[in-house]
């Protein structure tokens, strides 16, 4: 059948197109007030960029303001960059509310409330109505298109109606809650046909993909077929205009260059914190998916317990995130009172055990905690893989430190070497905690060991891998 051509005012010149919540931009003002913008690096930017240089692709995207978004410009390296404006209403209605209120607890297994507002359901249907015409206006006729995300989850089936002669691919970054989970939803039905206007869906766990295709087979009816699988699109269900739609599960990963063989000097860093004879880490956004209280409530007692050496520190950067949304504050005020608690009841003067900053720090910094720890602590209670916990193995390709990982991280599928622990268990966490430290001071040979073998885990399946096969899927999607 041939695919009817678009009108000719919708279509770009573009033949590859990453539609994402956010654009990577960052926003710099000088003392005179002027705004420059800049390409910021990250792991999807680094994933996608030899795919969108390649092609002179563009990414479409919320430059992360309300006030004056950049006009549309090309990166050094010839990316397109095309802003999608948003108001100060959108951000608060389809962002704060339903992407960040509704969607995100729904999608991380209630760890707290859902919140359900039609207005919010509207703002969101606008806004995804607006990616969809900006990436109509910039994808060449037959392009490629890949829409990611939670926020995004209409784009592919808007898409597909105004341009039927793309091909779309859609990979969702946070888990695919269980099925009657995803009932609650009042706009299910209308969730799963957007996502559903996609040739290729993409989850990072075999899980979740099961999950999706379930609610898609008992709850929307339609016929399924295929097994899910790794790194291809193995299942396929029926859209209800007779399309077959691919899924699978796609584990995404780091790009691990930055973190390889770093020349830190870890003496250094560590005598920069105080010597400490431990040094105990956590990296985290700021969210209550990630159990930053339930991993200080395992630290307290162990203290209590007097179960790690007096001078052990626990070092644990929080970076800002989603900050005028109530839980986030609650979160926070939580977490901020425990870590006073613990240093008022276990520090000395001049000598805290827990060292808390809320803050974003440069990547450079980071590289050089994880070098440093001892231990990383990453005790997430759902989370969809956790790129953390990779870029810390990603830094002790010597076999140093240990990893602690909540067993509710996707990462733990493919990191089962970690130390696995269940969140909502504090005495699992101290137990795993407990064993890492040991194993670090009495069985270095065995420590070591492990890590290697994480080591070698996350560099052999690196973010090139995630997109390569993404892709491919994509492309194999158009011959069937
Ligand atoms: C979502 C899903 C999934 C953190 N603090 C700083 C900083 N970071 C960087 C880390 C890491 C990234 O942010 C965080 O990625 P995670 O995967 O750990 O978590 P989410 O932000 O929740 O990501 C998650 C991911 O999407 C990808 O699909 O794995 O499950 O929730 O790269 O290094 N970076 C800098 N300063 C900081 O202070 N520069």
């Amino acid at each position: 059948m041939e695919t009817p051509k678009p009108p000719a005012q919708l279509v770009g010149t573009n033949d590859f197109v990453v539609v994402a919540n956010r654009l990577p931009v960052d926003q710099s003002v000088s003392p005179e007030g002027a705004i420059t913008w800049s390409p910021s690096p990250g792991g999807l930017v680094t994933a996608l960029s030899p795919v969108l240089e390649k092609h002179r692709g563009c990414w479409v995207g919320w430059p992360g303001t309300t006030e004056q978004a950049p006009e549309p410009f090309r990166t050094d390296s010839g990316v397109l960059l095309h802003p999608v404006t948003l108001t100060a209403e959108d951000f608060e209605n389809f962002y704060e509310g339903f992407s960040n209120a509704t969607l995100w607890p729904l999608y991380h297994d209630l760890i707290v409330p859902p919140q359900y507002h039609r207005q919010w359901w509207e703002a969101y249907r606008e806004v995804n109505e607006k990616f969809a015409r900006e990436t109509a206006s910039v994808a060449a006729e037959g392009a490629t298109v890949w829409v990611q995300d939670y926020q995004l989850q209409l784009v592919p089936g808007i898409l597909r109606q105004i341009r039927p002669d793309l091909t779309i691919g859609f990979f969702l970054h946070i888990p695919f809650p269980a099925p009657d989970l995803f009932r609650q939803l009042p706009w299910r039905e209308e969730i799963v046909r957007g996502v559903l206007g996609s040739d290729v869906i993409g989850f990072h766990l075999e899980s979740n993909a099961r999950n999706f295709i379930h609610v898609v087979e008992h709850v929307s009816g339609l016929e399924v077929a295929g097994q899910v699988g790794v790194r291809q699109a193995g299942a396929k269900v029926q859209a209800s205009d007779g399309r077959w739609v691919h899924v699978g599960a796609f584990p995404i990963s780091i790009d691990p260059t930055p973190f390889l063989n770093q020349q830190v000097d870890v003496a250094k860093i560590r005598a920069e914190l105080g010597n400490p004879r431990v040094l105990i880490l956590g990296v985290d956004r700021l969210d209550y998916t990630k159990g930053i209280l339930q991993r200080l409530h395992a630290i307290e007692e162990m203290h209590e317990l007097g179960a790690l050496e007096p001078d052990t520190l626990f070092l644990q950067i929080a970076t800002p995130s989603r900050e005028r949304i109530d839980h986030y504050q609650a979160t926070r005020a939580e977490v901020e009172q425990a870590v006073g608690r613990i240093n008022g009841r276990f520090g000395q003067i001049g000598r805290p055990v827990v060292s808390y900053h809320h803050t974003s720090l440069p990547k450079w910094r980071l590289v050089e905690l994880y070098s440093a720890a001892d231990v990383m602590l990453v005790t997430p209670f759902k989370d969809g893989m956790n790129l953390v916990a990779k870029e810390y193995v990603a830094c002790h390709g010597d076999g140093s430190g240990a990893l602690v990982l909540s067993e509710f991280a996707g990462a733990a599928e493919e990191l089962a070497q970690a130390y696995l622990c269940n969140p909502f268990d504090v005495e699992s966490i101290k137990r795993q905690l407990q064993h890492s430290t040991k194993a670090l001071a009495q069985d270095p040979d065995s420590a070591r060991a492990r890590m290697r073998q994480l080591h070698t885990q996350v560099v052999d399946h690196d973010v090139n891998v995630w997109a390569n096969a993404f892709l491919h899927a994509l492309k194999d999607s158009e011959n069937m």
